[in-house]
């Protein structure tokens, strides 16, 4: 990875998600029959998503989007939990089938998700699939398939562009074990929103991203949103060092909300089934002082007094989480740049965190 001084690969690669996110779905459709055989040749009892970092939380978003929209039984982990504690992570019914693993890494090379493959397979015996960025890598060589966003590739340590490409690669998976050509025709929509979005939100995110008088972001999302509001909240922390923190929504009266003030900005992340509830808690937190922004598909929201992004991906609810997070990759980019930090080199972090035996 080259060195360079500013965020411009950060930059460049936020703003060109769509030929990642099309060659992520064509990987899908590329290797969907193949997927499909896989599925169908055992009774798996559940798919196991594990990733580190962005990579867990997309595991998280990835296993709750299975579960509520194909009603696979599905959970997402850190694959360090899978590594140190496989005997939790894998307890099952004896005779029980084993899961399917689905490991998700941008490298392929992070050593816990790695080792957790081959703790997995010695103690489960099953199948996995990877998800990722690079071929030929030790994951995919581990794997028994693999999906791979060619297109997604990143010089930036912090993942975006990557992100949301393994988060459509996830979504493919998710209509192909649901048998559901129709769910998999709306994400093909979903590329071309991309850049049209960002150029709507980019002067509203480039101002809060320039607003010094915030102090801290929290994310507030439920179901697969939740894991989508956690990898915002890495990159606010990641990007531009600020102090940041993921919540589902109602959860957030329950203590959390203790934080908040008029130095506050809370992001919310608004489905429509559910709008009605996250609505009144971003409300109640305009009262309490915080400064709000709602996504939502329609950017209409009853919330006189917040900035609204509208997602218009024009796609079922399920099939809009990836719209998410391109307005909230730019936030922390441009506030990353505000204060005089380089958003492609994140203070501290490697791209790929290699452990020594
Ligand atoms: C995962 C990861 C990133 C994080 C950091 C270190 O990498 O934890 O999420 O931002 O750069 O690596 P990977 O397994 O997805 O390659």
């Amino acid at each position: 990875m080259a060195q360079q001084a500013g965020g411009q690969h950060t930059l460049s690669e936020i703003t060109h998600q769509q030929e990642a996110w099309e060659s992520a779905l064509r990987a899908v459709g590329a290797n969907a029959d193949a997927l499909c055989g896989l599925w169908q040749s055992r009774a798996w009892r559940e798919v196991l998503f594990v990733g580190c970092g962005s990579t867990h939380y997309l595991s998280r978003a990835a296993a709750d989007l299975l579960a509520s929209h194909a009603g696979i039984p599905a959970k997402g982990i850190p694959a360090s939990e899978l590594l140190l504690y496989p005997d939790a992570v894998l307890a099952a019914r004896a005779g029980a089938e084993p899961p399917l693993l689905v490991a998700i890494s941008r490298s392929g090379r992070t050593t816990e998700t790695v080792q957790a493959i081959d703790v997995y397979r010695r103690r489960a015996g099953g199948a996995v699939v990877a998800l990722t960025v690079y071929p030929n890598t030790p994951m995919t060589g581990a794997a028994n398939m693999a999906l791979i966003a060619k297109e997604a590739h990143e010089e930036s340590v912090a993942q975006t562009r990557s992100f949301a490409s393994m988060y459509l690669l996830a979504c493919g998976v998710v209509g192909v074990l649901g048998k559901d050509q129709d769910y998999f025709a709306q994400l093909r929509r979903l590329p071309d929103r991309a850049e049209a979005l960002l150029g709507e939100a980019g002067e509203m995110t480039e101002a809060i991203g320039a607003d010094m008088t915030l102090e801290r972001f929290f994310f507030l999302g439920g179901g697969l949103r939740y894991g989508l509001a956690r990898e915002a909240m890495l990159k606010m922390k990641e990007m531009s060092l600020t102090y940041a923190e993921a919540f589902h929504f109602m959860e957030f009266r329950h203590g959390p909300m203790s934080m908040v003030d008029d130095r506050t900005l809370v992001v919310g992340l608004v489905a429509e089934s559910t709008q009605a509830h996250e609505v009144a808690v971003l409300r109640e937190m305009q009262a309490l002082g915080a400064h709000v922004l709602a996504l939502s598909e329609g950017g209409n929201l009853e919330l006189p007094g917040a900035r609204q992004i509208a997602l218009r991906g024009g796609v079922e609810e399920s099939a809009l989480g990836v719209l998410y997070l391109p307005p909230l990759q730019l936030i922390a980019y441009h506030r990353a740049l505000k204060k005089g930090l380089n958003p492609d080199r994140p203070t501290n972090l490697e791209a790929v965190v290699i452990l020594n035996a």
